[in-house]
């Protein structure tokens, strides 16, 4: 099997699940999006997005499906499937609709636009972004402030879901630090190998940096 994947965060996602788990896959970096790549890719993800995995005569697209799949392959309970499954599947539910979602807003204006000269910042979606966040934010607090992991004793798939913005906060810079339980959970996140550094060794290019415009806006002076 192979992982098709580039260094934004849906496919670092699968990326980082996939090298926590120990799967058995090869890495390859894919740009279906490219000029003249859509036809080598559409077979395999008609949405054109990563991350895809490829094995004989089949692929997998969205990064849930495939930890879903790698984890079953591993025997794990990264995804959980015992009685613990509901409430997994709830925070991924309700994470991808809301806080998720929250973080997602702020980082495309303030990272994925800027990165790839996709236009301006819009002032007006970054707020709406901040607001859903601090709603959402909220209430994984009150969840976490008496536990380690989002469900049961360990880390699951959950955990990672719900923090697939948090890696990219140094272009987001969401207000994570108000919310001190959420943060001391990220931090345990991040003592974890694979999340803290999924694409080491792997042949990739870097994503291009957040453009002056952004570092003006941050720093406060003209661009
Ligand atoms: N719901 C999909 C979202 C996939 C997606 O939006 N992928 C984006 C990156 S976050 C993409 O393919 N961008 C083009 C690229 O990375 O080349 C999933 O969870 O896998």
């Amino acid at each position: 099997m192979k992982l098709l994947f580039s260094r934004n965060p849906n496919p670092r996602l699968a990326v980082a699940s996939a090298r926590y788990l120990k799967a058995d896959v090869a890495f390859e970096f894919a740009s279906p999006m490219a000029p003249g790549q859509a036809e080598r890719y559409r077979a395999l993800n008609p949405n054109l997005t990563l991350p895809i995995l490829v094995g004989p005569g089949w692929s997998l697209w969205e990064a849930d499906a495939i930890a879903c799949r790698l984890s079953r392959d591993m025997h794990s309970d990264f995804w959980r499937t015992g009685d613990d499954e509901p409430e997994m599947i709830r925070w991924l539910s309700w994470g991808k609709e809301n806080f998720v979602r929250a973080c997602d807003m702020v980082h495309f204006e303030r990272g994925t636009k800027q990165r790839w000269g996709l236009g301006p910042i819009d002032k007006a979606l970054v707020e709406e972004g901040l607001r859903q966040f601090h709603m959402t934010a909220a209430i994984l607090e009150a969840e976490l402030c008496g536990r380690q992991w989002l469900v049961g004793n360990s880390v699951c798939y959950a955990d990672f879901r719900m923090a697939t913005f948090l890696a990219f906060n140094d272009a987001a810079r969401l207000p994570l630090d108000d919310y001190p339980s959420l943060s001391r959970w990220y931090r345990r996140i991040e003592h974890i190998d694979a999340w803290r550094d999924p694409f080491q060794g792997l042949d990739a290019p870097q994503l291009p940096p957040v453009s002056s415009e952004e570092q003006a806006s941050i720093l406060n002076v003209p661009s």
